[in-house]
């Protein structure tokens, strides 16, 4: 059985011997292992991903490697990561069902997940580069975002179950520190592993002055590794979206880690502003304003629907220790306020960790192919530059754009400007 042998890298040769025996793929893949048709499309950062399929149907493969395999074996990973994937898929089907893949297998010593194959869903960023609309885009989003955020913390979860969790995930070093690095420290100096667009250098060595941005980020960065408020997915950019017309699914936890309650949200709205500003090279003038209006239309809906979904569970299912109902409700007293409060400082925050993502993404290691796929690298730095320097006024300001109106209007008035 694969599950009691050494670690070993799967490849479309042996995966078909290595799995043909394990009865929950067996049964879901169907027919002769031999016949089974396998295809390796990993196109992240990190681990091999095959399609396996058969008579009976198909599921996906994902297994770690034990290096970063956009970088190669100079950048040694645990394969321990995988655990805490599983661990998050588990959790996200409870916390939020039917976004996330559903798990079929997992073998912890080979670091293999077999599940779901989300078919015919595409990942959301080719069809944002190609002009695709979702349906319920926002809404999904930010109904998952404010499910996870909520029934991860301790305003529902029980308090001895929850601090064992964070207990469990803090054991997942290695991966909190890529985020810490690559997000919130590398973009804002020279880091050896940077890039830029070279005509983007002017824009990039004045950000890199400013130090009141750069104590900003840290102080964020502070929260990030302090605070354990919820389970995050920790990496939810639209390559980790998949959906079709009508559907939308979250895949690809493995980042995932307790933190604070606004990371997720402000890293998926910056992978849709990013998408906004990437338009102009990737549409004709003709389909070009509505297209980033509908973008902005995501936007708002993702916000309004994170703040509206987290109020509703704030009223039916608080039951954590934070802001008990005895405390309230109990007394005559309404936790209404209160609920509001909270969500404006989550906004406030998810807007600064969104200007953040807006960096990393065009300055440290792991770049959007919103951005990295325009060929004319003058129009490809005119676009990143508006990016950059929204990102920038989203940290240094967010409480001016706590309204949707006002953060709206700011992405138009930066997508109109000549920086380059
Ligand atoms: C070395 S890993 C680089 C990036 O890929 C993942 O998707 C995360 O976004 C990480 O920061
Ligand atoms: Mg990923």
């Amino acid at each position: 059985m694969a599950h009691e042998q050494p670690y070993q890298a799967l490849d479309v040769d042996t995966l078909a011997q290595r799995l043909g025996e394990v009865e929950e793929v067996a049964s879901r893949v169907g027919g002769n292992p031999g016949q089974w048709q396998i295809r390796e499309v990993g196109d992240g950062n990190l681990n091999l991903v095959f399609i396996v399929s058969g008579s009976v149907g198909s599921v996906v493969v994902k297994q770690a490697l034990p290096y970063v395999r956009m970088v190669g074996e100079s950048w040694p990973l645990p394969l321990y990561r995988a655990h805490f994937e599983y661990y998050a898929l588990v959790r996200q089907a409870q916390r939020a069902p039917g976004i996330a893949p559903e798990v079929f297998y997992f073998d912890k010593p080979q670091a293999l997940i077999v599940m779901e194959y989300l078919y015919p869903h595409t990942i959301l960023r080719r069809k944002l580069i190609s002009g695709e609309r979702v349906t319920q885009l926002g809404e999904t989003i930010g109904e998952f975002c404010a499910r996870m955020a909520f029934r991860g913390s301790e305003l529902s979860l029980n308090s001895p179950e929850k601090k064992a969790d964070v207990g469990l995930f803090s054991g997942n070093v290695a991966i909190p520190a890529i985020t810490e690095s690559l997000v919130f420290t590398d973009p804002y100096y020279g880091a050896e592993m940077n890039r830029h667009t070279p005509e983007l250098s002017p824009v990039v060595d004045e950000l890199r002055r400013n130090t009141r941005l750069k104590a900003k980020v840290q102080r964020l960065l502070m929260k990030f590794t302090a605070n354990t408020e919820t389970m995050l997915h920790g990496d939810l950019h639209s390559g980790s979206i998949m959906a079709t017309e009508s559907d939308v699914r979250v895949i690809d936890p493995e980042f995932s880690q307790y933190g604070p309650m606004a990371f997720d949200l402000g890293m998926a709205v910056a992978n849709f502003l990013m998408a906004y500003f990437s338009q102009p090279a990737h549409r004709q003038a003709s389909e070009l304003d509505e297209y980033q209006a509908w973008i902005l239309d995501v936007i708002e809906a993702c916000f309004t629907h994170f703040d509206a979904e987290f109020r509703h569970l704030w009223q039916t299912e608080r039951t954590g220790i934070l802001f008990p109902k005895a405390l309230f409700e109990a007394q005559g007293n309404s936790a209404d306020d209160a609920c509001d409060a909270l969500l404006e400082e989550i906004r406030l925050d998810a807007l600064a960790y969104c200007g953040i993502e807006m960096h990393r993404r065009v300055l440290s290691l792991a770049h959007n192919a919103d951005f990295e796929e325009i060929e004319d690298t003058a129009l490809r730095a005119k676009l990143e530059a508006r990016n950059v320097l929204m990102g920038q006024t989203l940290i240094m300001e967010p409480e001016a754009y706590c309204d949707l109106a006002a953060l709206a209007e700011l992405a138009k008035t930066y997508n109109q400007q000549e920086v380059l």
